[in-house]
């Protein structure tokens, strides 16, 4: 359990729902200089439950109530996308630093109004939750390609298994829930943005929804030229894998292997696999949240990915859609970076 103290950042987190809810626990439990003192939730029972798991948070209807409550100091969002929109306009324009899960918005208009809305700040105030850029594994992946000790990076391979999907996940969320990982950590990686993504179908999995047309195929091209294909498959049945493989020019690298707890037994081998991200990125979740607490409480105010990142995310997530229903190539064109972004 995390001590307490007066200078503790005093966090309001909107949105108690499986993310939201780990948010809390995190914040209560393992990060240090922070506490939740504020939570938004319009569900009753969630509401009743992320109270209970945070000591002296108070409940609040809306964003703008504990905004005038003078109830928090920052804030994290993580309600589901459509909603950032709503959450993002007040918390900016009363100055609040800002860690928003994943999607900025749901589309690059929204997007970038609000890379606009931010501009009217001294310096960026809103982090982007792409907890994989905190994952030690993809950290020393990233330095090893930028080291360039096995030459340039030629291609990048990506697998992203969920073992099934809600009753509300759609045939676009492959793209915007779940692709939508890779259109940040695949550039990040490569040093290089997102030029076209092609989407091709394998045959079918007949285990999935009957609403799903899936595993899908996704085939990145980037500025630089790095070639990048992700199996995107969320009907797996045997657990949750996210991995990756870097193709450099006298090297391979690899990472997200599973690993843990190894068994032998009846003539077989087994490592134990994940079932959920929220185990799988645990340790790359704590690190994210502990080091924007440290960057707010520093006044750095942001520590990993930005809102430009997000509409850059959000551009290729509208390709990606696209080219669920095109054949060949959908290309992406974003609007230049404004220095402050630099
Ligand atoms: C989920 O919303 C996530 O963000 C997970 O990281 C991803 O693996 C999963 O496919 C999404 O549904």
């Amino acid at each position: 359990m995390s001590s307490t103290s007066t200078q503790d950042l005093r966090v309001g987190v909107v949105g108690a729902g499986q993310m939201g809810a780990d948010h809390i626990r995190r914040i209560t439990r393992t990060i240090s200089g922070a506490v939740v003192s504020a939570i938004v939730e319009p569900d009753p029972g969630r509401a009743e439950a992320a109270v209970a798991a945070a000591p002296g948070a108070r409940p609040f209807a809306s964003i703008k109530d504990a905004l005038a409550a003078d109830a928090l100091d920052a804030v994290i969002i993580a309600t589901p996308g459509p909603f950032h929109e709503p959450v993002l306009v007040p918390a900016l324009e009363a100055g609040m630093p800002i860690l928003c899960e994943k999607p900025l918005t749901p589309d690059s208009a929204s997007a970038l109004r609000i890379v606009e809305l931010e501009q009217e700040l001294d310096r960026p105030h809103i982090q982007l939750g792409f907890m994989r850029r905190f994952d030690e594994e993809y950290r020393a992946l990233r330095e090893l390609i930028a080291g360039g000790d096995a030459g340039e990076l030629l291609m990048l391979r990506g697998v992203h298994r969920n073992p099934s999907v809600p009753e509300n996940y759609t045939q676009s969320m492959l793209i915007t829930d779940s692709v939508v990982h890779e259109f940040d950590v695949m550039p990040w990686l490569a040093g290089s943005p997102v030029r076209s993504v092609e989407v091709k179908y394998p045959r079918r999995n007949g285990l999935a929804p009957v609403r799903l047309r899936e595993p899908i195929l996704v085939l990145i091209e980037l500025e630089n030229g790095v070639l990048v294909d992700v199996e995107m498959n969320v009907s797996v049945q045997f657990g949750y894998q996210v991995g990756t493989e870097a193709v450099l020019e006298s090297g391979i690298a690899r990472i997200g292997e599973p690993s843990g707890l190894q068994r032998w037994s009846n003539a077989a081998f087994s490592i134990a696999e994940h079932t959920t991200y929220t185990t799988r990125f645990a340790r790359a979740y704590d690190a994210q949240v502990q080091a924007w607490v440290d960057a707010v409480r520093n006044g750095s105010l942001v520590a990993g990915p930005n809102a430009w990142d997000g509409y850059l995310v959000a551009l290729a997530c509208e390709a990606g859609v696209r080219a669920l229903e095109t054949a060949g190539p959908v290309a992406v064109e974003s609007a230049t970076r404004p220095d402050f972004y630099a």
